[in-house]
């Protein structure tokens, strides 16, 4: 028989080689023809199948409500002060990139590992907040720099609504909220922000879409695809930081020195 050679590489989302490119094995073609939106093309070159339509239609809300959140955010900031430094796309684009962490915007991942660990273990929210405290742990998704219990952050308040509408279960973003209100009884801040919302959405989707075994959501989960879902949608902001300055013209960025604390 044929021996095949060995391959360095195995990929399985995608095929250039035919007539046009497939994703997950559906031909560009029909993506144009079926009128699928960017949802879509993520369910595919991510999940590797096709989300019913409210699924995609959530991510697509992710993606819009993550796309900017302003020039004073970390990514902005730097993506700004590299514009500034007359660096290109690329490096402005990646420079407020790499600010997306544990604190900022990167917190999706954790916010799902924690709230569905806490869950499936029948943890109360107070047992939950109580041991992430004693293990010297902030509870990834709570917390926001500007929002608080009494100026939520309608980003949030917008991805409720719409999953309280369309998923089958949420029970994931109710357990989430419970814990919110336990945090906020400690301090204002402490509200669920819009890492926790997402975090905490995407395992309702992944867990009563029926899309999804058991094992697969252990996988996406312990893997963690969901920070990539701040990462391509701040992306469309930084870009739009970029333009801005250079359209601004906007000479090399100097921190002032009286916004400095000089100190020994
Ligand atoms: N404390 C977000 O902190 C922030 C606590 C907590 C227990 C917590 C903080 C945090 C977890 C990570 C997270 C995503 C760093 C945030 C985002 C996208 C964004 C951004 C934008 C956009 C804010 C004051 C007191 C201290 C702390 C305690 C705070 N968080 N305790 N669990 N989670 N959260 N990140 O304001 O006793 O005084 O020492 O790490 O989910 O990034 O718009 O800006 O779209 O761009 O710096 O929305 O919450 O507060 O550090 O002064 O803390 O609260 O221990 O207690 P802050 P701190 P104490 S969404």
């Amino acid at each position: 028989g044929k021996v095949r050679a060995p391959t360095h590489i195995i990929s399985t989302i995608s095929d250039d080689r035919g007539e046009e490119p497939c994703y997950a094995g559906v031909p560009m073609s029909s993506i144009v023809e079926q009128g699928y939106g960017v949802g879509d093309v993520i369910s595919l070159l991510w999940f590797k199948r096709s989300l019913p339509r409210y699924c995609t239609h959530f991510i697509e809300i992710c993606i819009m409500l993550c796309a900017d959140h302003g020039p004073c955010v970390s990514g902005a900031h730097n993506t700004i002060v590299t514009a500034r430094a007359g660096k290109d796309l690329v490096s402005s684009l990646v420079s407020g990139l790499l600010t997306i962490g544990p604190r900022f915007g990167g917190a999706i991942d954790d916010a799902a590992r924690y709230f569905k660990d806490a869950y499936d273990r029948g943890l109360t929210p107070y047992e939950f907040v109580e041991s992430m405290k004693k293990k010297g742990i902030r509870v990834p998704g709570i917390g926001h720099r500007i929002k608080r219990g009494d100026n939520r952050d309608k980003r949030v308040e917008l991805l409720q609504l719409f999953a309280r509408t369309h998923f089958p279960s949420v029970k994931y973003m109710e357990y989430a909220v419970q814990v919110e209100t336990y945090t906020l009884s400690k301090a204002n801040n402490l509200v669920l922000n819009v890492d926790g919302a997402i975090g905490s959405l995407f395992l309702d989707l992944l867990a009563g879409s029926g899309m999804f075994t058991k094992q697969e959501i252990d996988e996406i989960v312990g893997i963690g695809y969901l920070n990539g879902l701040f990462v391509l949608a701040r992306s469309i902001g930084l870009i739009g930081h970029t333009f801005d300055q250079k359209r601004l013209k906007q000479p090399l960025y100097r921190h002032p020195w009286e916004d400095v604390l000089y100190s020994k």
